[in-house]
């Protein structure tokens, strides 16, 4: 069974939930306090590092991976519960990068090991959070806000401890076969096997994973037969085995095999290696001990088997738990430092030169997380278009009273300083004057979505 080894795919943190908008009602109490409570926050994704290099088979390519909306907020502050995260498997070894900054995001290295990939948005405060003296019964609360969104590209970056390396049919899937518990498809014509087969070797409870690999062919490193591919996957083992077919030549092979990788990567050839010469059993022992002999000059280790017949498993077995160098410490390359995009505040007339459009990062996501058709949200909006220097920003502009100023998504009306504070006062003071009086409601009533 052939497996993934990249797959790209999309994450998203659940939405927050919406804040809460209510009123206490009781009987006899038409103006009761607002009681709206928070949203749950969104759900995140994570991923975490399991033994087992299949599992990236398992996530769908493109497809797009979200966590739990977290509830809105209810009445008598109850909050909204929070989103459930979500957890993809990723096998051990898998890096995980940013497509469209190109950034590390993580680098799993540890069996069990958990990293954040999207967080999930945070839940809104529910009407009850916005109440003070002037303004006792606020009829807004706050949107949850959107979970973080990541196009990412998972990548399995060890495939294998021990690779197989050789000609099409030199036989690596049925040594494979032959060593491990995998069972890979064996035909007698080339090409048979087009993505990695991977088994386990065990012996007295040491264990090493081995993988055959597609059959390379002259000038692979550029791009003939299945060439890159193959060239990616040998580059994810630590040892490799050249399969030599003894019919087929193979101190030529090996010479052949050798250049094929130097031209891709001449770090490859420093790869602890050993030969195996197969098919021993279509030739004589003189051939055998001949071809030994003459491969040897390649200062390696030399092995002669019939995967065909299993013969001289045992002593290559051997000889791979010898050769096998110790894993590697882990060594965790740095994720990269998430960065926050922060545009500063900004006030620019708009493209039909009537209008403003005020940017700046942190003022629209604060006024993204409002409903600006809302009186009372627009109205507890103002302070904060003071405290930030929107509005003075605007009268320097030459802003005149009824522009329409645009931030992020929002639209408002400017209104010179004098005007506005004349104006949110009234929106205080009329608050909650249409609570239905004398209604025999014994009960919390949510008020609408959002408005
Ligand atoms: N006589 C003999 N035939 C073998 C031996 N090992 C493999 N074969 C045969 O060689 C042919 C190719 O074997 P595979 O294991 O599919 O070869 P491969 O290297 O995986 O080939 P690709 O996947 O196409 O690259 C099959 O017909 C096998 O039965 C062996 O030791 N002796
Ligand atoms: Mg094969």
């Amino acid at each position: 069974m052939g497996f993934r080894d990249v797959v790209d795919i999309t994450v998203e943190g659940g939405k927050g939930g919406d804040g809460g908008l209510s009123f206490l009602r009781l009987k006899y109490i038409p103006k009761g306090g607002p009681d709206g409570g928070h949203g749950g926050d969104g759900g995140s994704v994570y991923l975490r590092a399991v033994d087992d290099v299949t599992v990236l088979d398992r996530l769908a390519p493109r497809r797009r991976y979200r966590a739990g909306t977290g509830q809105q907020g209810e009445g008598r502050n109850r909050a909204g519960s929070g989103g459930a995260d979500l957890e993809l498997e990723v096998p051990v070894g898998t890096a995980a990068r940013d497509l469209d900054s190109g950034e590390l995001v993580a680098d799993l290295i540890e069996e069990g090991e958990r990293v954040l990939v999207a967080r999930g948005g945070k839940g809104g405060r529910g009407n009850a959070s916005f109440a003070s003296s002037q303004r006792r019964t606020p009829r807004f609360a706050e949107f949850g806000t959107r979970g973080e969104r990541r196009h990412l590209r998972l990548e399995l970056m060890t495939l294998a401890d021990v690779g197989l390396v050789g000609y099409p049919n030199a036989g690596k899937s049925s040594l494979l076969a032959a060593l491990s518990n995998a069972r890979p498809v064996i035909a007698d014509y080339p090409f048979t096997t087009l993505t990695p087969n991977l088994g386990v070797v065990e012996r007295d409870l040491k264990r090493f994973t081995i993988a055959d690999i597609p059959g390379i062919i002259e000038d692979a490193h550029l791009g003939r037969g299945l060439g890159l591919d193959f060239l990616r996957h040998i580059s994810r083992t630590r040892l490799l085995v050249y399969v030599l077919d003894i019919a087929e030549d193979p101190e030529a092979t090996l010479e052949a095999l050798r250049t094929e990788l130097r031209n891709h990567d001449p770090g490859l050839l420093e790869r602890p290696a050993l030969l195996v010469l197969n098919k021993i059993d279509l030739a004589s022992p003189d051939e055998v001990a001949a071809a030994e002999q003459r491969l040897s000059a390649a200062g390696l280790p030399v092995v002669s088997v019939s995967a065909l017949e299993r013969a001289g498993l045992a002593s290559l077995i051997d000889t791979l738990f010898a050769v096998l160098p110790e894993p590697p410490k882990a060594v965790r390359r740095e994720a990269a430092e998430r960065r926050l995009e922060v545009r500063p505040l900004e006030v620019v007339r708009d493209a039909s030169g009537l209008g403003w459009l005020v940017h700046g990062s942190e003022i629209e996501e604060l006024v993204g997380r409002f409903d600006p058709s809302n009186a009372d949200a627009v109205a507890y909006l103002q302070r904060f278009f003071k405290t930030y220097g929107i509005d003075r920003l605007l009268e320097r502009a030459g802003a005149r009273d009824g522009d329409e100023v645009r931030i992020g998504e929002a639209v408002f009306d400017y209104f010179s300083e004098r005007t506005v504070d004349e104006e949110s006062e009234d929106a205080s003071e009329d608050d909650g004057d249409d609570a239905d009086e004398g209604e025999d409601v014994v009960d919390d009533v949510e008020v609408g979505d959002r408005s």
